[in-house]
Formats: C-alpha cells, structure tokens, sequence
C-alpha cells in the first residue's frame, strides 16, 4: 500500500484548503501541522521541502513534493474526479473555475504574502512597513470587491454547482479584513463562506485548526 499524503499545515492557514480538498477527494492525507514561527524561508522543517518555506506543501505517495494551493486543488480533483472540487474539461463552467482559482491563488493570496510580515520586504524600515500594509490589504479589499460582482448565481460561486473555489473563499473569509467585512462589502462572497462553513467536512477541518 502506497504510504498517504504528508500535508505540511499551520493552525488556520492555506493549509485548510488543501485539507478539505483531500477529504472531499478521499485522498488519504495525514497532517503535519508546524508552529506559524516555523514557517517561513527559514524554516528547518519546510525549506528542504519547499524553499519558499510555506505552507500548504504537500509531499506525495511517491515522495514527490508539490508545493501551490492551486496546484494542489487541481491535483486532488484530477484524482477523484468524482468529488466535484471543478468541473471537468469540457463543462462550459471549467473556464471560469480555472480563471478564478488562479485569480484567488495569484492575485489575492500574494497580498498576505506581501503584507502579512511586511518588515521583511522593506529592509525592516517600519513606516514603510505600515505602508505595504496598508496598500496591500486595500488592493486585497480592491479585488474581492470585484470578484462579489461575479458570482451570478447562489449558492455557490459557480451558481449551483459546489466547487473547490468556495473552499478556498471560506478560507480567506477568516482571514483580513475579517467577516463583517465581507458581510458588509462582499455580500455574495460572505454568503458562499457560510453556505462552505456548513459543509461537514469543512466543519471538521475548522474545528480541527481552531483546536
Ligand atoms: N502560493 C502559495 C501561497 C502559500 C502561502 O502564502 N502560505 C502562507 C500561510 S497561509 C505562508 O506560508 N506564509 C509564510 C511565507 O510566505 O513566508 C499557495 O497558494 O499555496
């Protein structure tokens, strides 16, 4: 028997997406939870692994390593196709599921990228600092703005039909600016959040990363 999926994980973090993702998927997956002041490029643990230091990194049966939410996400549905994360090539929705997993892993995530220890990028001058805060959080509140204005139809992003995009936009509803954000701002978006909170397995994976 081929061993199961080593998920590198944080209490809260990205992590949490991959984790449903492989519960819905029925991947075997064991977590491996480090300290948030282990994560990071200078991180025993997971630089070896991954150099950018982050989690969700995930280690494969094979030992391969495979490191983007996004990535992950698309590696989970293709292997249990039956778990509906995304539509399957030819539904007419797999576009804009496509275009908004990446819009979700490469324009929105990399503002906590930037912005969550922003010290680091600014030679640890602290009013620039704040600054980079400052922008990166409002360029964030920026682009989930837009997105509300793309969810056509409820409950789910992709209107009826659940995907992993709702996952990933429950995960960053816990995160900045925080929920009565969302209520107030992104309405559609803060309605997908707890439609995905309610889920079982999302209810399992939050109880687990708030214990
Ligand atoms: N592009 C990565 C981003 C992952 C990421 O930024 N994870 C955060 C925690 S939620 C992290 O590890 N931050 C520490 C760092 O970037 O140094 C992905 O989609 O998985």
């Amino acid at each position: 028997m081929s061993p199961p999926y080593r998920l590198y994980s944080a209490k809260g973090g990205g992590s949490m997406i991959v984790e449903v993702a492989f519960t819905l998927a029925g991947l075997p997956f064991e977590c491996h939870d480090v300290e948030w002041a282990q994560v990071g490029p200078e991180s025993a643990v997971l630089a070896p692994l991954n150099p950018l230091g982050q989690i969700p990194t995930v280690v494969l049966p094979d030992g391969s390593v495979l490191t983007e939410s996004a990535a992950i996400v698309l590696h989970a549905a293709e292997h249990a196709p039956a778990a509906e994360l995304a539509p399957r090539p030819g539904d007419p929705r797999r576009a804009a599921f496509l275009r908004w997993l990446v819009f979700l892993n490469a324009a929105v995530y990399p503002t906590f990228t930037y912005g969550d220890d922003p010290l680091r990028w600014v030679e640890g001058d602290e009013p620039s600092a704040a600054r980079l805060r400052r922008s990166t959080d409002a360029h964030r509140e920026k682009l989930l703005t837009w997105l509300d204005r793309e969810v056509v139809r409820e409950p789910w992003f992709l209107g009826e039909r659940f995907s992993a995009l709702d996952v990933y936009l429950w995960t960053i509803s816990l995160w900045r600016p925080g929920r009565a954000w969302f209520a107030e701002h992104a309405p559609r978006l803060h309605a997908i959040a707890l439609a995905a909170e309610a889920l079982p397995a999302v209810a399992a994976v939050h109880a687990r990363n708030r214990s």
